[in-house]
C-alpha cells in the first residue's frame, strides 16, 4: 500500500516544538521556503518530533502533514547523541575533536534510518519525490530505493563533506556511500565537499552544488528606536561587536573571546563591548560540556580583567532568544563575528547582513565556512590564528562609518537578497527533476 503524499521531506527533526504540552510549528528557514512546494503537492514531513517516546499522531499544519518517527531513549543516546553527534560530526567538521567509533552506535544509528525509511515508504505516493536532509539520515536513500524504485529522491548535506582521507577512517564507510547511492541527488553547500565526495564515489553519481540561504524578507530593517535603546541599555559604547552560535566547538566561540581578550590586553581597543549569545546544544555530550566551560571561564576572566561597574566588556547569553529579539542585536551590532573552524554555510551571517540594507555594520568572517564562498567581500579571517582574527576585528572598527564599508555592505545584503532560500529549494529540486528524466529517457 502506498501513501498520497507526491512530495516528502525527510529530516531529523519535525519543524515542531513541545510548549507547555502542547506542539507549535517551529518554522525555521527549511520549513519556511518549502512551504510553497510542501503544499502544492500536497506534502508530508516526516521527521522525530524531538521528544523521546512522544507518542504523537501524524497532524497538519497549514496543509502539511506533519508525520512523526517515533525514538526511544536508545535511540536518543546511540543515533543522535552518538552516532549523529559524536562520530559525523565531529569526523565530517574535520577533526576539531576526536570522533568516537561505536559499533551498538553505528547499529542503531542503522536501525534508525530504517525506520525513517520505513515511515516514508508508507506515506509516499507513486512515484513521488522524496527530500532526505543531513548527515543523520545518510542511509535512507539507500534504503528507500530498496523499498520503493518508483520515487525521486534526493539529498543534501547541510554539514562539510571531509577531505577523503578523513573520510576513510569511518570503518562504516561502504555502509554510508551505499546509502547516499540510492539518490537520484546528492547536494552539498560547497563546490569543495562535493569534491571531497566525488573523489571516494564511481562516477555514476549525480551530485550538485547548492549553497542554502535564508528568507531575508524576515529579516527586515529594524526601527532605530529599537536599536538606539538597546546600544544606550548597553550604556552606549563606541564599537558593539556580537556573536550569535549554537554552544558548538566547530564555532569557535573561544577563539573570538581570546582575540578580544588579546586586543584588550594589548590596549588595542577601547569601549568595545560584545554580546555573546551561545544557545544551549547537545548538553550531555563531553565536548559540548567542555566547550562551554571554556567559553563561561574566559567570560568571566574578560570580565574580572577590563569590565567596570555595570559595564562589562562581555555580554553572555546561554539560553535560547526569541527570533525579533535576534534581528533586534543584529541591528544594533557595528561587527558580528562568526569565526567556525569549519562550517557547512552558516545562516547566521546571512541573517545578520540581511538585516543591514542600509550598507551600516561589519562581518567578520571564517574563511572556513561555507558562507565565505558568496560573502567573500567580507571581512575573512582564519580563526586557527588569533592575530588574523585580532586584525579582522581591527580593521572592521578602523573602517566604520566609512563609504568602503557602507558599498560593501551593500553588496552583501543585494547577494543575500538575490539567493534566497527559496531559490536553492527550487534551484535543487528543478536539478532533481532534471536528473530523473535524463534518468528515464537513458533507461527508455
Ligand atoms: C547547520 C550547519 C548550515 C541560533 N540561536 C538562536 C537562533 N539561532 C538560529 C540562527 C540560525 C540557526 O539558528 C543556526 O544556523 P547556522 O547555519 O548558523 O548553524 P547550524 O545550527 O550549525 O546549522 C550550518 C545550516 O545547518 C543550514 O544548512 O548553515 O553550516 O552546521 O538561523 O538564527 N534562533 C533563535 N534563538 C536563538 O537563540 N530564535
Amino acid at each position: 500500500m502506498v501513501g498520497d503524499n507526491s512530495f516528502v521531506v525527510v529530516a531529523n527533526r519535525l519543524p515542531v516544538d513541545l510548549v507547555y504540552g502542547q506542539w507549535v510549528p517551529s518554522p525555521g528557514g527549511l520549513v519556511a521556503a518549502l512551504e510553497p512546494v510542501l503544499q502544492a503537492h500536497h506534502g508530508c514531513w516526516v521527521g522525530w518530533p524531538g521528544v523521546v517516546d512522544a507518542a504523537m499522531e501524524p497532524f497538519h499544519d497549514r496543509n502539511v502533514l506533519l508525520h512523526p518517527v517515533p525514538l526511544d531513549q536508545q535511540d536518543y543516546e546511540q543515533f543522535y547523541e552518538g552516532f549523529s553527534n559524536a562520530t559525523l560530526w565531529p569526523l565530517f567538521h574535520d577533526l576539531i575533536v576526536p570522533p568516537v567509533y561505536d559499533q551498538s552506535w553505528w547499529e542503531t544509528y542503522r536501525s534508525v534510518n530504517e525506520k525513517f525509511a520505513t515511515e516514508v515508504a508508507a506515506v509516499a505516493a507513486d512515484n513521488a519525490t522524496v527530500w532526505v536532509q543531513d548527515y543523520q539520515l545518510l542511509l535512507v536513500p539507500g534504503l528507500l530505493r530498496e523499498m520503493r524504485p518508483d520515487l525521486t529522491i534526493g539529498f543534501f548535506l547541510h554539514i562539510p563533506f571531509p577531505s577523503p582521507d578523513l573520510f576513510r577512517q569511518l570503518p562504516w564507510r561502504a555502509e554510508l556511500i551505499a546509502g547516499l547511492h540510492g539518490a537520484d541527488l546528492v547536494g552539498f553547500q560547497r563546490s569543495r565537499d562535493e569534491e571531497n565526495f566525488r573523489a571516494i564515489v564511481d562516477a555514476d553519481i549525480t551530485t550538485g552544488t547548492f549553497p542554502i540561504s535564508i528568507d531575508p524578507s524576515t529579516f527586515g530593517p529594524v526601527e532605530q528606536e529599537i536599536v538606539a535603546k538597546l546600544r544606550e541599555q548597553l550604556g552606549s559604547p563606541h564599537t558593539v561587536l556580537l556573536g550569535v552560535d549554537r554552544l558548538d566547538y566547530t564555532k569557535g566561540i573561544l577563539q573570538r573571546l581570546t582575540a578580544l581578550e588579546e586586543l584588550y590586553d594589548e590596549g588595542q581597543v577601547h569601549d568595545v563591548t560584545f554580546i555573546q549569545i551561545a544557545t544551549p546544544s547537545r548538553e550531555r555530550i563531553d565536548h559540548y560540556q567542555q566547550t562551554r566551560s571554556a567559553v563561561e571561564e574566559a567570560v568571566g576572566r574578560i570580565n574580572g580583567r577590563f569590565g567596570e561597574i555595570g559595564r562589562p566588556v562581555v555580554h553572555y547569553y546561554h539560553r535560547q532568544m526569541q527570533k525579533a529579539q535576534l534581528r533586534n542585536y543584529y541591528a544594533a551590532a557595528d561587527i558580528m563575528l562568526v569565526t567556525p573552524f569549519k562550517d557547512g554555510m552558516n545562516l547566521v551571517a546571512k541573517e545578520y547582513v540581511a538585516c543591514h540594507p542600509e550598507g551600516n555594520g561589519a562581518l567578520v568572517l571564517s574563511e572556513f565556512a561555507g558562507a565565505a564562498v558568496e560573502l567573500h567581500k567580507a571581512h575573512l579571517c582564519n580563526p586557527f590564528d588569533t592575530e588574523s582574527i585580532k586584525s579582522a576585528i581591527l580593521d572592521a572598527i578602523s573602517a566604520q562609518g566609512s563609504e568602503a564599508a557602507r558599498t560593501t555592505m551593500q553588496e552583501l545584503n543585494q547577494q543575500v537578497n538575490d539567493f534566497t532560500v527559496a531559490r536553492w529549494a527550487e534551484t535543487f529540486l528543478n536539478e532533481l527533476n532534471a536528473t530523473r528524466s535524463r534518468a528515464g529517457k537513458e533507461n527508455a
